[in-house]
């Protein structure tokens, strides 16, 4: 509980975690801080975000399930749909607009709130109502309008960018306001920190009961719908931060299986699984996979690929601290798996030339973390001047920076038995030439490990967010323990708590 902090607060009860409103207020003061510091923002300047908008599904008039847009939530923690929130840059002062809905919409909405309601809801300083965003800003005289606009560089899509009748009255600037914002969501603070570690320890309690509940001849969506269940029920969370990802067997080499095509619908029989599965609060989110063999039994050949990946977790972790440049994490990742592949006798030769043919990338062809924040995949991997690492595998990480404190981050190596990438490098003289493909015959259809914990850089190395059974034996002890009782795994890393 953040109890240092003071109200309002966003909280739903039972065992879920408060959330101050002070979160926002301290965002927003970070966020002019900067603002202010930045030589090519004038004095009286104002920045304008437009929140998400409520859509329906397709034609319909049937709601789709809001979920508050992320540069919008991090910035006022308002869950109401159709907002805008302004900011005046140098006092600081914050304006909350919410939309006027007619009275009657109190048949299917409930008492329509006055905006009183929502400046006790959200601390803000004022709130007024939409229809008036033109005449309440051009009474202030802003020197600008500071803008939403840049390219988010995971997807490569566009943030919408604030408009309204009216708009066009006013100085705008477009691109001063989005890498300022970006990076102050790249720095947790310790608020958000409280949050993310809320959202790790439901989603681990949330994944423990997905492996006590697994039995063969299961559908993998019947263990999804326990994930689900755990983090609504006990953890307040309504939504889980990417499209649950639950692949048995060979499935479990297929990075992003779960979708529309491949729903989780295969059953359960013996050979492993691979679940990647986060629940999201208050729209903070959490990103872990858990891979255990669907029987509660690893074989030798499961144990031996698991280990290979969880040692690559684990000394990534030993290694993770603030000046640590986070492609040379992916190296380490790759360069033990290597030389585990090779003990395993899948590979031959010298873990050096592999690492030079790019060998790490047949079987880890993601990359090994990303950013993790109010989006899964968070903002900032790539700011001016840091570019992308055009080699295979590489090429995937989601950002090429150096690690400081309070960046969260996840760490997810994997190896995968992907016959396409096999068969490419199969092909290549360059790679086959490291493969012993009659042991590789043996791994054909095994499907992949991934292990993904997430993590909080600190100032003198890491914390580990995440707290599930990690080791073969605390797997396997956990599945045969059908009592449900909950008990501490090892934390194999540590370093000092933020
Ligand atoms: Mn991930």
């Amino acid at each position: 509980m953040m109890s240092a902090a003071a109200g309002p607060w966003f909280w739903l009860g039972n065992e879920t975690l408060k959330v101050s409103a002070a979160l926002f207020a301290l965002n927003r003061r970070r966020l002019c801080e900067r603002l202010r510091n930045n030589a090519d923002i004038s004095k009286g300047a104002i920045v304008l975000l437009q929140g998400g908008v409520q859509s329906q599904r397709y034609c319909t008039d049937t709601d789709v399930l809001f979920r508050q847009e992320s540069f919008f939530h991090w910035t006022f923690g308002v869950t109401e749909a159709d907002c805008f929130g302004a900011i005046d840059v140098d006092s600081g002062k914050s304006i909350l607009f919410v939309p006027k809905l007619p009275e009657n919409y109190a048949v299917w909405m409930g008492k329509i709130h006055p905006p009183e309601h929502f400046k006790g809801k959200y601390a803000v300083d004022e709130v007024l109502y939409t229809v008036d965003i033109a005449s309440a800003l051009s009474a202030k005289k802003p020197s600008v309008l500071l803008t939403l606009r840049g390219v988010n560089t995971d997807s490569g899509s566009v943030c919408k960018e604030a408009s309204f009748e009216g708009i066009s009255q006013f100085n705008v600037n477009n691109a001063l306001l989005h890498p300022e914002i970006v990076e102050c969501r790249v720095f947790k603070t310790d608020m958000e920190l409280e949050i993310l570690r809320y959202t790790n320890r439901v989603s681990s309690d949330a994944h423990k009961a997905v492996m006590k509940a697994a039995r063969l001849g299961m559908k993998e969506y019947e263990l999804e719908s326990v994930f689900l269940h755990y983090c609504y029920a006990r953890g307040g969370m309504r939504h889980t931060s990417y499209t649950c990802i639950c692949g048995s067997g060979d499935n479990s080499s297929i990075l992003h299986y779960g979708h529309a095509g491949a729903p989780n619908d295969k059953t359960l029989t013996d050979g492993d699984i691979l679940f990647d599965m986060g629940g999201e609060y208050y729209c903070y989110s959490s990103d872990i996979t858990c891979s255990f063999p669907a029987n509660g039994k690893f074989t030798a050949d499961q144990s031996a690929v698991y280990e290979a990946v969880l040692r690559a977790s684990r000394a990534v972790m030993k290694a993770v601290k603030p000046g640590v440049a986070w492609p040379d994490m992916h190296r380490l990742a790759d360069r033990v798996q290597l030389e585990e592949l090779k003990k395993i006798g899948i590979l031959k030769g010298d873990v050096d030339d592999m690492i030079k043919a790019h060998m790490g990338a047949v079987f880890m062809p993601h990359g090994l973390g990303h950013f993790l924040g109010i989006d899964v995949h968070d903002v900032g991997g790539y700011p001016e001047g840091v570019n992308r690492i055009e080699l295979p595998g590489l090429k995937s990480l989601r950002t090429a920076r150096e690690l400081q404190e309070r960046m969260v981050l996840t760490i997810e190596p994997g190896i995968y038995f992907i016959d396409h990438v096999l068969d490419q490098a199969l092909n290549d003289p360059a790679q086959s030439c490291f493969i012993n493909n009659e042991v590789l015959q043996r791994f054909r259809g095994f499907g992949g490990v991934r292990i993904e914990d997430d993590i909080a850089v600190t100032a003198n190395g890491m914390e580990l967010l995440t707290c599930v059974p990690r080791t073969v034996e605390e797997i396997e002890a956990h599945m045969a323990d059908g009592a449900g009782v909950s008990k501490a795994f090892e934390r194999v890393v540590l370093t000092e708590q933020l």
